[in-house]
């Protein structure tokens, strides 16, 4: 391989597809994982998560020669780091992995490389790693360019909205702004909008929290709904109507990796003024916890009614419509919160998406409906659209898939 221009430090969900777009574009690309597995497995030009067209894009880039894994970093002209920021306790950031992968790189920086965060960071963290770096190699004070770049792409689409999608570039001076969007100019057919760094890493968590209060908007008014007797989903519907109303759908409560988290950055650091952002995230998770609870008194009604145990069926366990990703999702938190409290029913559990799991026994979506007395619709997937329903069965439809 030839000298590498870029190193990718995290070659995850969002580092791997990032590393093959630019090495798609014969850039040579030096990308670093802490896992020898996950480097082993893209040196055999083979991918360890699901993404469509990544499996392609990296078996190509890694035979051509402009992609090469490894456990460290070489010395390049730019430094990318797209490492995970996961929570300390419970609602506190944790930038160590952003650290550590700016420490790996530290002794590799030579005067006008290019440093740039796209892993989603509390704000401040570009120029706490600035502090970090100039401490180390003070000779070079001033004489870098360093910039955070947010991702927003969609799991499932990342490798067309990576070229597509729109970027906020946000430098720690102007120069380091340009020269960022320089260096994106070459992979992406979306605007790239210039900013500074603090307004680059706060615009990625107002963007997820824009939705994640939006949908608790949705959230909330399917509990009122639920006690006013009205249908949540016409209602919306009709709202709806209106040019200037867009309510967002309600469902079993928000998960994935993204919307249930970045709201929390924010909070963290901001308990007093994010008032409105941290509610939603509360009312979010208890949507979840409201809807563990209905099937629940649901199943005493059946009992109370009919002397015998119902047998129920939990439709869809993964985090949103048709993918297979069960990563923090409130589907498959309501469906271990009903089997806790099962006491002798039977329960079908389904998710069409994968072909089994670990810990819950996988049943045929047909035969579930065809079985149940109680179907709990979780995920509105599209093979639950076009079920036919006998008036025999009772019916929880919290994620809509029915309307
Ligand atoms: N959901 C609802 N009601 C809705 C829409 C979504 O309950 O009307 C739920 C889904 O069921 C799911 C959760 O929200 O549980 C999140 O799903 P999503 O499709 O809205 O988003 P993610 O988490 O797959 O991806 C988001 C995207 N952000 C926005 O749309 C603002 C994506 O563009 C970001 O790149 C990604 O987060 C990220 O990595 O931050």
């Amino acid at each position: 391989m030839e000298k590498p221009q870029v190193v990718m430090i995290g070659l995850g969900y969002i580092g791997l597809p990032t590393a093959a777009l630019i090495a798609q574009n014969s850039v040579y690309v030096h990308g670093v994982d802490i896992n020898p597995e996950v480097v082993k497995t893209i040196n055999a030009g083979k991918i360890h998560i699901v993404e469509p067209e990544l499996d392609e894009a990296v078996a190509t880039a890694v035979d051509k020669g402009y992609l090469k894994a490894d456990v460290k970093p070489v010395e390049a002209d730019t430094y990318l780091i797209v490492v995970p920021t996961p929570f300390k306790s419970k609602n506190e950031p944790d930038i160590s992995f952003v650290e550590s992968a700016t420490h790996a790189v530290i002794p590799f920086l030579k005067e006008d490389d290019l440093y740039i965060i796209e892993s989603t960071s509390p704000i401040g963290t570009t120029e706490k790693m600035v502090d970090l770096i100039y401490s180390q190699r003070p000779e070079l004070k001033g004489k870098l360019n360093i910039a955070y770049c947010p991702e927003r792409v969609l799991p499932g689409n990342v490798m067309y909205e990576l070229v597509h999608n729109d970027r906020v570039i946000g430098g720690v001076n102007s120069k380091s702004t340009k020269k960022a969007l320089a260096f994106y100019k070459q992979f992406i057919k979306g605007n790239l909008h210039s900013t500074n760094a603090r307004t680059a890493e706060m615009c990625k968590l107002v963007e997820n929290s824009s939705r994640d209060v939006q949908i608790a908007f949705a959230n909330e008014l399917s509990l009122i709904c639920d006690k006013a007797d009205i249908n949540v989903w016409e209602l919306i519907e009709l709202a709806n109507k209106h040019p200037r109303v867009n309510i967002l759908q309600p469902g079993c409560g928000v998960g994935g990796h993204c919307i249930a988290v970045d709201p929390y950055f924010i909070v963290s650091d901001y308990p007093m003024e994010s008032k409105i952002i941290g509610t939603a995230r509360e009312i979010n998770n208890y949507k979840s916890f409201w809807c563990a609870e209905k099937v629940q008194t649901t199943k005493l009604e059946f009992e109370l009614k009919h002397g015998r145990k119902p047998s129920i069926a939990l439709m869809g366990l993964a985090f949103k419509p048709n993918i297979d990703d069960l990563r923090e999702s409130p589907a498959k938190y309501i469906a271990q919160k009903v089997l806790q409290n099962a006491n002798n029913e039977e329960y079908y559990i389904v998710e069409p998406n994968i072909d089994s799991h670990t810990v819950f026994k996988l049943t045929d979506y047909n035969k579930a409906v065809g079985k149940a007395d109680i179907i709990v619709f979780l995920v509105a997937h599209e093979e639950f659209k076009t079920l036919k329903l006998t008036s025999n069965k009772v019916i929880l439809d919290f994620c809509g898939v029915l309307r």
